[in-house]
């Protein structure tokens, strides 16, 4: 046995075909509906025909990521009692078309956020970054969000000032447009005004208040989710600190703790992303999967390579300071303890997250950090890292079947 190995794929726009995962070896597909605006019911028919697509290929519609969370219900504003409502009877059509596992998140306004798509590392390959001054600049000097200078020290500020100086028109440009635009399975994209009303909305929304609006969603729809047989992960922030003076509240341990703690299910569970979570140095990933292993219901695998300053970008799968090798360590015993406990669910499934993007895929069409080679060298390193353990394991008599 092994991890579900999954992979995502954006639809059938997305520039890597079925067949393309086919051959690196996934069995299992990772997709959203990206087309339904947020909010609105994902319907059978959608749902079916995405599912038929995969299917026809010979994969399986594994999991979705995600059913995006309306800004109404983050904020219990709005539209929030009918958006709810919407997302239960998504869940349920999710639910009666076989798709079980469902990833979400409660990031306010930004999804992923980066500073810098293109970061050449040493073997010449493109990485995804993030840079503390740069978003501050943004922050501060393009975006002139009002009350930010409050939240940067004097030297902060300086810093970002002479980092947007020491960058031309086109880096300015690129900047903006690499937080505006949005990243791939991120919300829409903003205009300034846009992004500046967006925030407002957050005004009188603090981490309290955020986490009273996720359980309040939480206790309607997880009962929803058993009934329906679904398994929920909540994604956590990425990267896992405050961004433009909105509330944070999926960055840690004790975070994730108090999600799980909020509905105790096995439906109530987290996505165990290891590039989110671990782009904190606080955070010690293999700790994280022995103390809420039994709530992890998605995994994805990348690794960064982070500072104390909490500046990072994305490491090669295997290197940087995620320790990917014990997280699969952990995660192989993981499985070893679900069956043990006869769980139905010990099989967990897993998608490499991001990857370089290398010289071979450089000219052709790609969403950021989900470009094919860079990916396919990911779930190859992570599928040797995973047999070896068990191998190893089994000759020992410790497990790993
Ligand atoms: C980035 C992804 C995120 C994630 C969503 C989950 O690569 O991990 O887009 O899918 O935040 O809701």
């Amino acid at each position: 046995m092994s991890l579900k190995q999954t992979w995502r794929w954006y639809g059938p726009k997305d520039p890597v075909s079925l067949i393309d995962v086919k051959q690196a070896g996934a069995t299992g597909i990772v997709s959203a509906l990206h087309h339904v605006p947020i909010g609105a019911v994902w319907t059978v028919e959608e749902i079916s025909e995405r599912r038929n697509i995969i299917e026809l290929n010979g994969l399986k519609w594994s999991v979705v990521e995600s059913v995006p969370v309306h800004e109404d219900i983050k904020t219990n504003t709005g539209r929030c009692a009918e958006y709810i409502d919407n997302y239960i009877t998504t869940i349920q059509n999710l639910g009666a078309c076989g798709i079980k596992n469902v990833c979400y998140n409660f990031m306010p306004v930004l999804d992923w956020s980066r500073t810098d798509l293109k970061y050449e590392v040493e073997d010449g390959s493109a990485a995804l970054r993030f840079e503390v001054k740069a978003f501050a600049a943004f922050d501060l000097f393009i975006l002139k969000r009002p009350g930010s200078e409050n939240e940067y020290s004097k030297q902060e500020q300086a810093d970002a000032k002479a980092y947007l100086q020491s960058r031309s028109e086109e880096q300015i440009e690129d900047l903006l447009k690499c937080v505006l635009m949005g990243l791939p399975g991120g919300n829409e994209a903003f205009t300034l005004e846009g992004l500046l009303a967006a925030i407002a909305k957050y005004d009188n929304v603090d981490d309290k208040a955020l986490r009273k609006n996720l359980n309040t969603f939480l206790n309607r729809i997880v009962p929803e989710a058993i009934t329906a047989g679904v398994l929920l992960g909540i994604h956590p922030d990425d990267p896992p600190r405050p961004l433009l003076g909105l509330p944070r509240i999926v960055s840690n341990l004790q975070d994730a703790q108090e999600i799980i703690a909020a509905y105790d299910s096995p439906n109530n569970g987290i996505t165990f992303c290891t590039g989110s979570f671990g782009a904190s140095l606080q955070n010690n990933l293999p700790a994280m999967v022995r103390a809420i292993g039994h709530r992890i219901n998605f995994i994805h695998l990348r690794s960064t390579e982070s500072d104390v300053e909490g500046n990072f970008h994305e490491a090669n799968h295997l290197e940087g300071d995620g320790d990917i090798v014990n997280v699969i360590y952990e995660l192989v015993k993981l499985e070893d303890k679900r069956k043990e406990e006869g769980r139905a669910d010990f099989s967990i499934p897993m998608r490499p997250d991001h990857g370089h993007l290398m010289r071979g895929d450089a000219n052709k069409k790609s969403n950021p950090g989900y470009s094919g080679i860079g990916r396919l060298r990911g779930l190859a390193e992570i599928r040797g890292v995973e047999a070896g353990i068990r191998r190893v394991l089994r000759s020992l008599g410790e497990g790993g079947n």
